[in-house]
């Protein structure tokens, strides 16, 4: 492009304009160093007024320009100025800094001895606060990334050990069926059949076929809320349909229990059907406060009074019917943000509601993939097996684990007053057999049958 003699004034103008606006040049340029600290402190005043703290830092950072272009003299008690400056402007670190420069240039003689001492104070507490936290967050960061690895590295062999688990289980299914004569086979079909709900008895506990699978227990280390009881994950062959009782049991169904003088008639202290506001003559709530013990007096006599084989579920069978077939934290998904929806929890770290503060009337939330509700939350669910600190020797065909600490048995699923980490498919934790929670009726039961 070409200069033309417009363009040559234009030019010239706006250098003019740009010199004119160019702090510390141009008019005032002459002026003594001092003068323009004196602006600058004036200015920094004026943005401390304004509540614009960054502003005044800027302003008090130009008198240290200032100084190291022309050696100026700092003025009184600037390094405390400085110091709230930074302070307000939530620069801990400068704050701190300037502070003790200042501490350090009056010693005990300066005018703002006691508040400098008091923000030397807060700044450095604010300061180790700091460190303390990115110390954590770099903590975290570290952990994450290691779970993530170790989740990495065991995932192609949790996937082949599925893969010939299900292909070991579906050829011993098939071997299994050309042994069964024709007319007992179309009977096992039926009385196996998923998805299948029927009751034993007037009262009994309404049961749903589960189908025969296999499936990962445990939770992965990248799990949020996990613990190490939770692992090693391991692939575990359910290798028959089992039934399950599609709510926890309810007082009701216990009461039939009671009536016939084979189960204790006081558990179960807090959710009354007074206080709950429940029709006292249907007891249509999920038991609570019993102990395995008296769990175990229940199965025995519904076997009994039915003539089939109820019991509690083993561990593995617990997780493989609350999983129903997901592979996340929770049957609906990983994180805890839709547990309004499927059971009732407690609600304090939750960002939903799910109506109840007690306990909630069975099939008042969504079931999961197998028809089962309130797998997770409202009662926690004893299962058969005994204690065990982790997986490492767990049983992999779905029996009930029957050692290792054996006065302790493991209950599932958390409850109604259970906080999100508690309320996951892999959340295990054990209780004496003769434990009895009174203050809440923490503990419920939900029953297998088997089906031959
Ligand atoms: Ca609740
Ligand atoms: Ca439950």
């Amino acid at each position: 492009m070409h200069s033309t003699p417009r363009r040559r004034a234009i030019a010239a103008l706006m250098l003019g304009l740009a010199a004119l606006a160019a702090p510390g040049v141009g008019l005032g340029q002459n002026l003594p160093p001092a003068i323009h600290v004196d602006r600058h402190l004036a200015a920094a005043d004026m943005h401390m007024q304004d509540g614009d703290a960054t502003a005044a830092l800027a302003e008090l950072d130009r008198i240290l320009e200032l100084q190291a272009e022309h050696d100026v003299e700092i003025p009184d008690g600037f390094w405390f100025r400085h110091a709230q400056a930074a302070w307000a402007a939530g620069d801990a670190e400068r704050a701190e800094s300037s502070v003790i420069r200042y501490l350090e240039l009056t010693l005990q003689e300066g005018e703002h001895y006691r508040a400098a001492v008091d923000l030397y104070n807060e700044a450095e507490a604010a300061r180790l606060a700091e460190e303390a936290r990115l110390a954590e967050e770099a903590r975290l960061t570290a952990e994450a990334r290691l779970a993530e690895e170790a989740r990495q590295a065991e995932e192609p062999r949790l996937a082949e050990e599925l893969r010939l688990a299900e292909e070991a289980r579906l050829a011993e299914e098939r071997r299994q069926l050309a042994a069964t004569p024709l007319a007992e086979r179309a009977r096992l079909e039926e009385l196996r059949r998923p998805g299948r709900v029927f009751t034993d008895c007037d009262g009994c506990p309404e049961m749903v076929v589960v189908p025969a699978g296999t499936f990962v227990m445990g939770s992965p280390p990248t799990e949020e809320g996990r613990s190490d009881h939770e692992s090693p994950r391991h692939v575990v062959t359910i290798p028959a349909a089992f039934a399950v009782s599609v709510y926890e049991v309810t007082y009701g169904e216990w009461r039939a229990c009671v009536h016939q003088d084979e189960c204790p008639d006081d558990v179960g202290t807090l959710a009354t059907p007074d206080r709950l506001g429940i029709d006292e003559s249907t007891f249509d709530y999920p038991l609570g406060g019993i102990t395995w013990q008296e769990a175990q007096e229940y199965v025995r006599w519904l076997s009994r009074h039915t003539g089939q084989q109820y019991r509690l579920l083993s561990e593995a069978e617990w997780e493989y019917a609350a999983r129903a077939g997901s592979r996340t934290a929770r049957y609906w998904g990983e994180s805890a943000s839709d547990q309004c929806l499927y059971t009732n929890g407690r609600e304090a770290d939750l960002t939903c509601s799910d109506g109840y503060y007690l306990a909630a009337p069975p099939g008042s939330f969504r079931p999961n993939e197998f028809g089962l509700y309130d797998m997770m939350g409202s009662q926690m669910e004893f299962t058969q097996d005994c204690w065990n600190d982790s997986y490492h020797g767990a049983p992999v065909d779905g029996s009930a684990w029957e050692s290792g600490d054996c006065a302790d048995r493991v209950a599932r699923g958390g409850f109604y007053r259970s906080a999100p980490q508690r309320i996951r498919s892999a959340y295990r934790v054990g209780y004496a057999a003769d434990f009895r929670e009174t203050s809440m009726n923490a503990f419920g039961i939900r029953v297998a049958r088997t089906l031959k």
